[in-house]
């Protein structure tokens, strides 16, 4: 091994937090599990749920240390009662009392106090609990700082290792997934994926391509989700910046394999990867009230958030499918539950490789729906195997290989965003807006292929299996292009003539089904897909 390879397996380890995912340490009082049940979860998904029921019941059900739990709430109040009776009936408990973030119209807040007297930080959520037995709130949990968990996969933030835009273009699991054979069928035109994860850098060339007019960083509160860092290790574990990546390398695989779909980035991962369950929950409430088709969740907690359930359940019912990540400990559930990919209303991936091996990282259990590719390897020699690899983009410029569930979310999205691009009528009378993910899912799990055989020990723990995009598309029709405005199977002159005829500034009287880029704007961007995409 020589002196290169040294120096690089040392960075694999420093990276070797690098799964992003962000996990409460404090597991919630009692349960306060509101959510609605679905009578349309399938079977597997049942067992998944009773999974979490008995995991809830052992777990411990007190606040551990009053230190250890932040002076906010978030509370859903219930219809037509007014903040100030809120307040009014904690005043005795809290002082200062304000207000730090809104979700769900104005229904739901993130409340910051301070305690008031000798009272503990047990009697403010006793007291919230009150209201919500009273019918005030709908409810009440304390919003615990979320942190990443370490998990067991390696990361090189590198991008001197050989991976070009050609090897990016042509990784494994362009091939094994089928993208490649499904993109003559669809390239995901007309769907609007979300990206909740830590921003992106719209100036790397591999994330390049239509996006939404609705973008927003609920870390910096405001409409620009740029993946960057301050170059202060501000959680002081030794790594500076660690979660500055994990959103634009995420972006670029969705881009690479549903490269027509309208992506909504929505940063909630600060810096360092960190986030909690309120901003999480809000980017899912934003992702549905600005018309997202699917959510990509590479994003997690280990605690039980009454908000993220409400949530996850309000996107489905949208016919929203919510694609999560099951996690990067290794461990079976319910030994490590990870939301929202252990809800039932989600499509939770676990990671495997490029012969369908499950990654040793991966967590795993009955609630898997299916698995894709998040396992890169580097061979004994310290060589990164390009070919055996999940590449991505990384902020700057260049590519650099990971390893994690959250990669096998994205191609898992990607796949959904190419099957729900051919069936535009949705929701119909045929299927209402309920049933979308259901059926999507059934496209998807008919045509998976089982790695239960390759995976001995984990049968009926990987979901129906790999996911095989271009078996999925080949039962709907085609996809018209996203460039071909008149829909002749040709992007041509006269998509330009449209183009030209639309140029400026969208508006009502407008068509604006030319601005490809969702920028609000008929301009030279939408015109470079024109060019792009001619013949
Ligand atoms: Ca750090
Ligand atoms: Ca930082
Ligand atoms: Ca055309
Ligand atoms: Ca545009």
């Amino acid at each position: 091994m020589n002196s290169q390879n040294v120096e690089l397996n040392r960075e694999i380890s420093q990276f070797s937090v690098a799964s992003f995912i962000c996990a409460s340490t404090v597991p919630m009082r009692g349960s306060h599990w509101t959510s609605r049940t679905n009578s349309e979860i399938p079977m597997k998904r049942a067992l998944c749920v009773s999974a979490i029921l008995a995991a809830a019941m052992v777990a411990p059900v007190s606040f551990a240390d009053d230190h250890e739990i932040p002076l906010s709430a978030v509370i859903q109040r219930a219809p037509g009662v007014g903040y100030g009776a809120i307040n009014a009936a904690l005043n005795s408990y809290c002082s200062d009392i304000h207000y730090a973030g809104t979700a769900f119209g104005d229904n739901i807040r993130l409340m910051r106090y301070e305690l008031r007297g000798n009272h503990t930080q047990q009697q403010v959520h006793d007291a919230i609990q009150g209201l919500v037995t009273q019918g005030m709130l709908v409810f009440g949990e304390a919003d615990f700082t979320a942190h990443k968990v370490d998990g067991q996969t390696g990361s090189a933030w590198v991008t001197d290792l050989g991976a070009t835009t050609f090897t990016y273009h042509n990784q494994y699991a362009f091939g094994t997934h089928g993208f490649d054979a499904a993109h003559d069928r669809s390239r995901g035109a007309g769907v609007v994926v979300a990206v909740i994860d830590s921003g992106v850098d719209s100036t790397h060339e591999a994330v390049h391509g239509p996006v939404t007019a609705w973008q927003w960083d609920f870390v910096n509160d405001n409409a620009y989700p740029i993946d960057g860092g301050d170059g202060i290790d501000n959680d002081s574990d030794g790594v500076i910046d660690d979660g500055v990546g994990h959103g634009t390398y995420v972006t670029s695989l969705i881009r690479l394999a549903a490269p027509e779909a309208r992506l909504m980035h929505l940063r909630v991962l600060d810096d360092e990867g960190s986030c909690d369950s309120f901003r999480l929950s809000a980017a899912i409430h934003s992702a549905i009230d600005h018309g997202a088709d699917v959510i990509n969740v590479s994003v997690s907690t280990e605690f039980n958030s009454s908000m993220l359930a409400d949530a996850i359940v309000r996107a489905r019912a949208a016919g929203i499918i919510v694609v999560a990540a099951m996690g990067n400990d290794g461990l079976p559930i319910p030994s490590v539950l990870e939301y929202p990919a252990v809800l039932p209303q989600t499509i939770a991936v676990c990671a495997i490789d490029h012969l369908g091996l499950k990654g040793s990282f991966s967590n795993f259990g009955s609630c898997t729906d299916f698995s894709a590719a998040g396992v890169s390897f580097v061979s004994p020699t310290g060589q990164f195997d390009l070919t055996t690899s999940v590449l991505g983009a990384v902020p700057g410029e260049g590519y650099a290989h990971w390893s994690g569930t959250s990669l096998a979310a994205a191609f898992v999205s990607s796949a959904a965003a190419l099957v729900r691009a051919q069936y535009p009528q949705w929701p119909d009378a045929s299927v209402p807006a309920s049933e979308i993910p259901n059926t999507v899912m059934a496209l998807l799990g008919q045509t998976a292929t089982s790695i239960d055989s390759a995976n001995p020990g984990f049968a009926g723990l990987l979901g129906t299996g790999r996911i095989n995009a271009d078996g999925a598309v080949l039962l709907g029709p085609p996809v018209a292009r996203l460039a071909d405005l008149d829909r002749d199977g040709r992007i041509d002159g006269g998509d330009l003539a449209m183009v030209l005829s639309s140029w400026g500034v969208c508006g009502a009287s407008v068509d604006c089904e030319a601005d490809f880029d969702g920028n609000g704007y008929v301009d030279g961007a939408d015109l470079a897909v024109i060019m792009a995409n001619w013949g």
